[in-house]
């Protein structure tokens, strides 16, 4: 008489616990945050120095510059010691041939002091370039606005629930912001710039292309990092890092040294730039 039927075996469970997961940057991204400090510290330092040989009513460009690589170190100053990062929480499932599906956390870092820098930097480029083509005060102004909506929506779709409105949705409102934006510097600030003399207008339309070709390149690596997170915290960061600096310093750079050798580039604001508002016409 058998003892123990063969046939019994230890019950498979129905749901085999697994650990969280954690995507996070490692010493290869945190050592890229600070080496990206460096270069927008040392091009705040640079522009501030190239503003002191112009006068007054010719350093709008400048200052406007300035800020956007001042306001990008402080970013990156709080991003490589730690701060500004948060985590999009996923619940991934995975299937078994043999067992019942399981489920595991994923918690994957999201950087958002990004999105507090990108608020306030991509308007001043944006306010770099129309000032430069001469675009319209209402045009300013729904270009501006049309940006802030872009880097807010894009930061709630980062943080929000994958496989609801709230990714795709909020991912989708943003792109549509961005083509206000790309139709307001393709239209009207093209026709503004050309409108201003040729030179202004070949400046502006180079200038202008560059910025759209690199600004497009960031919801494409948004789509593939936090996206569908094709590729990792590392890699994200880096991506991120080389299109900050041609956005920022290399942009920069290269406006104030042209603004510097073409008079035509010069922007009037009247009085207000130079001496506030006086109420002397
Ligand atoms: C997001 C995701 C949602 C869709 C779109 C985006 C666009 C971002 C852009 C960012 C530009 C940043 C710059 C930073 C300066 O250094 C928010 C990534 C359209 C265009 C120029």
């Amino acid at each position: 008489v058998p003892v123990s039927s063969p046939t019994s075996v230890a019950p498979v469970p129905t749901v085999v616990p697994s650990l969280p997961e954690y995507q996070d940057a490692t010493d290869t991204g945190e050592r890229t945050l600070w080496v990206v400090f460096v270069v927008m510290v040392v091009a705040s330092i640079v522009f501030t120095g190239l503003s002191w040989n112009v006068p007054v009513s010719k350093r709008l460009y400048h200052v406007i510059t300035t800020l956007i690589t001042i306001i990008a170190a402080l970013s990156y100053f709080a991003m490589a010691s730690g701060h500004g990062i948060g985590y999009h929480h996923v619940v991934i499932r995975d299937s078994h041939k043999h067992v019942p599906d399981t489920e595991h956390d994923l918690y994957r870092q999201v950087y958002w002091a990004r999105y507090v820098d990108w608020t306030l930097t991509t308007p001043l480029l944006l306010l770099d370039l129309t000032l430069l083509a001469g675009v319209n005060g209402g045009n300013i102004l729904i270009t501006i606005i049309a940006d802030i909506i872009m880097v807010l929506t894009g930061l709630f779709a980062a943080f929000g629930t994958e496989g609801t409105p709230q990714k795709w949705g909020w991912y989708a409102i943003a792109c549509i912001a961005y083509l206000v934006i790309v139709w307001q510097l393709v239209y009207h600030g093209r026709a503004a710039a050309v409108t201003k003399g040729g030179k202004v207008g070949n400046f502006f339309a180079a200038i202008g292309g560059f910025t759209l070709i690199i600004w497009t390149i960031y919801p494409i690596i948004w789509g593939i990092a936090d996206g569908s997170r094709h590729m990792n915290v590392d890699e994200e960061i880096i991506a991120y890092a080389v299109l900050d600096i041609l956005a920022k310093p290399i942009f920069g750079a290269w406006l104030l040294f042209t603004h510097v050798s073409m008079p035509e580039t010069n922007v009037d604001l009247g009085g207000f730039w130079s001496h506030g508002i006086t109420g002397e016409g």
